[in-house]
């Protein structure tokens, strides 16, 4: 059985936060938990259809999600939330909304590693000028200091990044 209760993986795009958001949930699925992701990149399609990535846009991309994640954790539900959320403080605001289930996990892969992957062509566009305000490259990226875990995908296998955060989510939402 589980908790209900909000995961909230943060990190630069390219990091790998969507692939382990979704295969992360597929593994709990598959161990019978009621399990959920938000991802910024389809949230934005829908819900938050209209917010740019303005700071402010952003801080209320982040809180619109923090919010739904709430809801869901609510109902029993654990929620992994997979936003860039570059930003302590917008990060800070989710953990606020979130409560004491709420964990953060920072999935840290360095600047050139995610540059270097450039799964969807958007850092070779941001370079040319063709992306604004584009996290790493023309707008911030505020390292987690306060994260309750720490994987870096430039490091380990992604076998063993699910790995790890299987083992955290057991410790932290398992019963
Ligand atoms: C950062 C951007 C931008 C800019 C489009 N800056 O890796 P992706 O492509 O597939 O997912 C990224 C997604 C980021 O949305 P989030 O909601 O996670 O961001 S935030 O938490 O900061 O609100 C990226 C794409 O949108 N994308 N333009 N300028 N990422």
């Amino acid at each position: 059985g589980h908790k209900g209760g909000v995961l909230w993986l943060t990190g630069l795009s390219g990091a790998g936060k969507s692939t382990l958001a979704m295969a992360l949930e597929r593994a709990l699925f598959d161990r019978g938990w009621q399990v959920f992701v938000l991802d910024g990149d389809n949230v934005r399609n829908g819900l938050n259809a209209g917010l740019g990535f303005s700071a402010e846009d952003r801080a209320e991309n982040i809180r619109r999600v923090a919010e739904t994640a709430k809801l869901f954790a609510d109902a029993g539900v654990l929620v992994i939330a997979s936003l860039i959320s570059p930003l302590q403080a917008d990060r800070a605001r989710a953990r606020a909304i979130g409560g004491e289930r709420f964990h953060e996990v920072y999935v840290a892969a360095d600047l050139a590693t995610c540059e270097s992957r450039d799964p969807k062509g958007l850092y070779r566009r941001a370079r040319a000028g063709e992306i604004p305000e584009f996290t790493g490259v023309s707008a911030p990226y505020e390292a987690p200091e306060s994260a309750e875990l720490t994987i870096d995908t430039g490091t380990v296998t992604p076998v063993e990044a699910l790995g790890e955060l299987l083992d955290y989510v057991d410790g932290a939402f398992g019963r």
